[in-house]
């Protein structure tokens, strides 16, 4: 299987680690916006070649590697939901990141404090729901916990966000952190490093 993506990229990483916790033969390839353009519909990373098959989003190469390696793939509905949060506010914060590049911030645009506003409201509501977690959390962890994490650290890494107001986030990004697999694919860490 070969995994397009950058080292930096958040959903790249998430996709990393399942591969890494199924032990399926794999290799990343460092692919950059112009090349994922030219060899993905959507144009962006990761996209996943196994074979004949291409998959092109995060959440179905997840499922493959999975189902692959033999795993469960969401099997809490809660876990699913929480998955689905976490890449929504990620999805918000890398669409405000690549806007705020070109110059366009949500002081111009109403659509664009929306999507801050989505942000603060995925985290307050991912908060609440850990809590009760907190204590139950260990390795290897579930997808949800696992986007969460990568939405998180990605966030910090690009000071898109302070954790201090979310003390249950906090918590869980640590316990993360001490974990193996996602402390050896923090983005600050690329082969060249
Ligand atoms: N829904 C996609 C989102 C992937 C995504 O947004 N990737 C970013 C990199 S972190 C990207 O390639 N962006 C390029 C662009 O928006 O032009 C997934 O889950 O794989």
């Amino acid at each position: 299987m070969q995994l397009h993506g950058s080292y930096t990229s958040p959903y790249v990483r998430h996709c990393r680690i399942a591969l890494q916790q199924t032990g399926l033969q794999h290799k990343l390839i460092d692919t950059d916006y112009q090349q994922s353009m030219a060899m993905s519909p959507s144009g962006k990373v990761p996209f996943l070649r196994d074979g004949e098959l291409l998959l092109t989003d995060s959440s179905s190469i997840l499922r493959h590697v999975r189902e692959r390696g033999g795993q469960p793939f969401w099997p809490d509905i809660s876990d699913y939901d929480l998955y689905l949060l976490a890449s929504t506010a990620l999805d918000s914060a890398v669409n405000l990141f690549l806007l705020e590049r070109d110059g366009v911030t949500p002081a111009t645009s109403d659509y664009l404090k929306r999507q801050q506003q989505r942000i603060s409201q995925c985290l307050q509501h991912m908060d609440q729901m850990m809590q009760p977690q907190l204590p139950n959390l260990q390795a290897p962890f579930t997808d949800g916990v696992l986007r969460i994490g990568c939405f998180l650290s990605w966030a910090l890494f690009r000071k898109r966000l302070s954790i201090g107001v979310h003390p249950n986030l906090q918590a869980l990004l640590q316990k993360l952190d001490q974990y193996p697999l996602f402390a050896a694919t923090h983005p600050s860490i690329s082969p060249s490093t």
